[in-house]
């Protein structure tokens, strides 16, 4: 890749400038008239979370460092369905900063992701590179939203995470929305999808919840518009009696919320990472646009 902008330099240590280029090259391209809600953000955010939810703690297997949803088996496993899109848009960032790893550039992603649609800043740092087809993690990693609380302490308890950390990251419901031709599951948990705030919390705890009667899989609509949703593991949210106290603080507390969703996103991005890889010390700060 001589020819491409850092081909040249591709050798040379980058700096946090480098990075913020990138950063900003992201941030640059999320708006899309006609796709969704307006934004590739939430999408975005949903490739970082599955390239690094695959972590396990105990094998020290799984998680950013190899970015192995490039490959086929990976790429194809269900939880990973439409994210396609999010490799797609990141591919032409990778076009414009060929030096960058696909795990330092997915999970940056999720950090713009996050930052661009006024979240907290979530500490970052590089230092990921690309593995192999072998590096790729087995299926059934990822959270089955058909299940309950001991499912999501079995998924998350994994990757090394607690009760607070599990309430903290499915916040991220904020932004986005299910596609019936993904998941199954359809429609926002939000009414501002594209908008990253505790109003997730605020919409599970104070809105009236039913089933949704329809041919897809089981999920959840508000009474009252019907317009919004909520997957049974979401709803173990508040019918768990440990998990509940907290998605209460959290709606009523969202800079409780944004603080502990900053640390908890930025050690999942950071799993499976072996520390001597890591670039700098400390993670950095990058700027929202
Ligand atoms: Zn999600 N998520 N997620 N999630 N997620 C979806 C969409 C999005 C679960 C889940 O099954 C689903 C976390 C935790 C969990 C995002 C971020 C994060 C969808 C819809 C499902 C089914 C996919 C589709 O049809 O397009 C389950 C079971 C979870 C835990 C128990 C965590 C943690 C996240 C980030 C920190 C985001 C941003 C979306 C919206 C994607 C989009 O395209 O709009």
């Amino acid at each position: 890749y001589s020819q491409q902008e850092g081909g040249a330099s591709a050798t040379a240590e980058k700096t946090k400038a480098d990075y913020q280029k990138v950063y900003n090259a992201i941030a640059e391209g999320l708006e899309k008239e006609g796709y969704d809600d307006g934004s590739l953000a939430p999408v975005v955010l949903r490739l970082a979370w599955h390239s690094s939810g695959t972590y396990d703690k105990d094998t020290k297997t799984g998680g950013s460092n190899y970015a192995t949803m490039r490959f086929p088996a990976e790429g194809g496993h269900g939880a990973n369905a439409g994210l396609k899109i999010a490799r797609d848009y990141m591919e032409t960032i990778k076009k414009q900063f060929p030096w960058i790893s696909y795990g330092d550039l997915w999970t940056l992603g999720g950090v713009v992701a996050v930052q661009e649609t006024g979240g907290p800043v979530i500490p970052w740092r590089p230092g990921r590179i690309d593995g192999f087809e072998v590096n790729q993690t087995p299926d059934g990693r990822l959270p089955d939203a058909a299940q309950g609380a001991k499912h999501m302490r079995d998924i998350f308890y994994r990757q090394g995470f607690n009760d607070r950390d599990i309430v903290a990251l499915c916040g991220a419901h904020a932004l986005g929305r299910c596609h019936s031709d993904r998941s199954g599951y359809e429609g926002p948990w939000t009414f501002s999808p594209v908008s990253f705030s505790n109003s997730f919390y605020d919409l599970l705890l104070n809105d009236a919840w039913q089933w949704k009667k329809w041919k897809g899989p089981d999920q959840y609509e508000d009474k009252k518009t019907k317009s919004l949703m909520m997957l049974p593991t979401d709803m173990a949210l508040i019918t768990d009696s440990k998990f509940k106290p907290i998605v209460q603080e959290y709606a009523k507390d969202e800079e409780a919320f944004f603080k502990d969703f900053a640390k908890a996103f930025s050690t999942m991005i950071e799993n499976g990472v072996p520390t001597e890889q890591f670039k700098t010390k400390e993670p950095w700060n990058m700027e929202s646009s």
